[in-house]
């Protein structure tokens, strides 16, 4: 086989997570991935694709599945083994702030000649610090790396040159920093797909299947995404998402959607290999009625099997769900409220709609075969306070009641963490909405992840709710919801039982590393935390609630099997026969420049 051109590497949050004892908490109980963070950015999948399509061959490897999947994986030995052109590390959340610098250190111990390449949204973020530490050669800044990583790999084969690569942030040999235009903001997403068989294929081709798989559960909930834009129209003051966030540090003034054919398209793909659950990103109804129309006839017209979720930033009205349900065999809704108070809603920045708006949608959705509405609560947003935290549970049983206690609502309850999002309106101006801010530069992030719990880890603390309030009401509203959900039937009540159980060995666990932290002596304290690992381990996976709570149903018919073993079949014979690679020429950096 020959040369790979570029290895992405997905680091942990913490490197060596395997032998530090941190009680990360209930950080991730709203996401698929456990508090390593193993899953790799969406973006990987999209560089991979049309690098390999513009003639360059490209390798993902999720290093963190692997840590976590296979106790004794040695991380060195197989960075050591491993001998691309070049190597990409995302630093896209924050969270991997601590694994993906400690990564690059090792590939530069193995690989001294070989070069580092950063890219995502914290990436961009903090592209000067981050270019200046040794073991980062090049930051490809913004939203769309696809292009710039392609002429960046062109031009360390000797096919082009750094200068003019948009987005680019580096440091010379002589130590001064180059910080190119953030000119590459595409006004469509419609040159680069999202093509699950791509991952397939690879799987194949490098006989390797933990080192792509999305997230550690992944094979036994194959859920897939799908992508209708880059950016968006909103402006929640904590998300590093928002349309200030992108306009301030991403360069990008206007959405990018993705044209509602081609996001058929992908679906169609979808269902063709995987019987997953399909959801799909960012909420489309921001692209406006015709869009909407052509998306969801579409959808009908390629007899859409797998489950399949929106995201919506609004409630939307009767009318619709009507839609959605005349063309749609199998839809679910899931809608991020983050408090059921209107005015800490609006603090927020959710001014655009009342919770009575959202009451009148759930009902109108449950009316119209929606499948399952998931309803999301936030911890920690601005000017929200420990009371008001703890209200939450006592109006969701008021809205349960609403709905004669339908099984398929579900509300969900979690903290804003580790992070509050670096870019987002109130990072830039903590004061204004309420924060304090216990780090600001990359590297304070990086030093903080090491804390021994999560509520030493945050990088903010509100004005209206201090740490240990704030540990405190989240592990109530958990516990109540927990409670609730239990009593009126939807979860059953051995979940329920293992779910309290959990948040109260949880608490007891949160003060005893108080009380070590508190100790003089490191080394008294380091021993001390490591005789408690495996207990914080345990009590920070499925926190506030069970993971298995998120996951829709899916769908598994002899077609799957049936094209997954013609693409095996396909794949294999063209490694063999040599014929898979694409023709390098077909990018226009191989064609016109060879300075
Ligand atoms: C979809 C999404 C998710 C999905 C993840 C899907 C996935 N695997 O990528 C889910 C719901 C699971 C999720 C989870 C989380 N998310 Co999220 N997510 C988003 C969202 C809504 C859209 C991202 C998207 O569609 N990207 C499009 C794809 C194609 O591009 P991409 O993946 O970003 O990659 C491109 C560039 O970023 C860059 N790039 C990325 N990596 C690399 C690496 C290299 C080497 C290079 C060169 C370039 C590069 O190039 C790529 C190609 O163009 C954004 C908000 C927004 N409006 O953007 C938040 C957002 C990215 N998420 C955020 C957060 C905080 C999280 C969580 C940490 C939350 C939590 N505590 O659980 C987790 C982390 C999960 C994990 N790693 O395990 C923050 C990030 C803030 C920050 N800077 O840290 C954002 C900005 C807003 C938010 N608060 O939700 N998220
Ligand atoms: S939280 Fe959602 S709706 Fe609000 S700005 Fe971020 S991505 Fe947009």
């Amino acid at each position: 086989m020959s040369r790979v051109d570029l290895v992405l590497l997905h680091a942990p949050s913490v490197y060596d997570f395997r032998e530090r004892s941190i009680m990360f908490g209930p950080v991730s109980d709203m996401v698929p991935s456990t508090p390593v963070f193993e899953m790799y950015p969406l973006g990987f999948t999209t560089m991979a694709e049309y690098m390999e399509r513009h003639g360059l061959q490209v390798r993902i490897v999720n290093l963190a599945v692997l840590m976590l999947n296979r106790p004794d994986f040695d991380v060195e030995r197989a960075i050591r083994e491993m001998d691309p052109v070049a190597f990409g590390i995302d630093l896209h959340w924050l969270p991997h702030a601590h694994g993906s610098i400690e990564v690059a250190k090792l590939v530069k111990k193995y690989h001294p000649d070989t070069p580092v390449i950063f890219g995502g949204l914290s990436s961009t973020y903090f592209h000067e610090e981050l270019a200046s530490y040794p073991c980062v050669d090049y930051v490809v800044c913004g939203d769309s790396a696809e292009e710039p990583m392609t002429r960046l790999l062109y031009a360390i084969k000797g096919k082009g040159r750094v200068d003019d690569i948009p987005n680019l942030t580096y440091t010379t040999r002589d130590g001064s920093l180059v910080v190119n235009p953030l000119e590459w903001v595409p006004e469509d997403m419609n040159d680069i797909s999202l093509d699950y068989s791509f991952n397939m294929k690879a799987v194949i081709r490098y006989r390797d299947m933990m080192g792509f798989v999305p997230f550690k559960d992944w094979l036994q909930y194959p859920v897939c995404a799908s992508l209708t834009c880059r950016g968006c129209t909103h402006n929640c003051a904590t998300c590093g998402g928002s349309a200030y966030s992108f306009r301030e540090h991403f360069g990008r003034r206007k959405v990018a959607f993705r044209d509602p054919e081609l996001l058929v398209r992908d679906i169609e793909h979808i269902q063709k290999y995987i019987p997953g659950p399909i959801f799909v990103l960012n909420d489309f109804l921001q692209a406006g009625r015709d869009y909407t129309a052509a998306f969801i006839r579409g959808l009908s017209k390629i007899n859409l099997r797998n489950p399949i979720g929106f995201e919506f930033f609004k409630p939307p009205a009767e009318d619709f769900y009507r839609f959605l349900n005349e063309h749609l065999r199998d839809y679910s809704v899931e809608i991020s409220v983050e408090s059921h108070d209107d005015t800490v809603r609006a603090a927020f920045g959710k001014h655009h709609y009342t919770m009575e708006q959202v009451e009148e949608s759930i009902a109108a959705a449950l009316r119209n075969g929606c499948s399952r509405f998931d309803l999301y609560f936030m911890t920690g947003i601005p000017t929200q306070t420990a009371e008001s935290v703890r209200e939450t549970p006592a109006y969701i049983e008021s809205l349960y009641a609403k709905v004669d206690n339908d099984s398929r609502l579900l509300a969900f309850s979690s903290p804003m963490a580790p992070f509050l999002d670096p870019g987002s309106m109130a990072f830039d101006n903590p004061e204004k909405y309420g924060y304090t801010l216990r780090a600001t530069t990359l590297e304070e992030h990086r030093q903080l992840l090491i804390e021994p719990s999560w509520k030493h880890i945050m990088n903010y603390e509100s004005h209206a709710m201090g740490p240990d309030e704030m540990v405190d009401a989240t592990y109530d509203v958990g516990l109540a919801l927990n409670e609730l959900k239990g009593r009126i039937g939807i979860i059953e009540p051995e979940v329920a039982a293992r779910t309290a159980e959990r948040v109260a060995a949880a608490r007891v666990a949160m003060k005893r590393v108080d009380a070590i932290r508190r100790l003089p002596d490191p080394a008294v304290r380091e021993k001390k935390l490591g005789a408690l690992k495996a207990e914080v381990d345990r009590l920070s996976e499925s926190t506030v609630c069970e993971k298995s709570e998120l996951n829709w149903p899916r769908y598994v018919s002899f077609r799957h099997f049936w094209h997954v073993g013609m693409l095996w079949l396909t794949e294999n014979l063209a490694t063999l026969f040599g014929s898979r690679r694409p023709v390098p020429a077909s990018h226009p950096v191989c064609e016109t420049s060879e300075a």
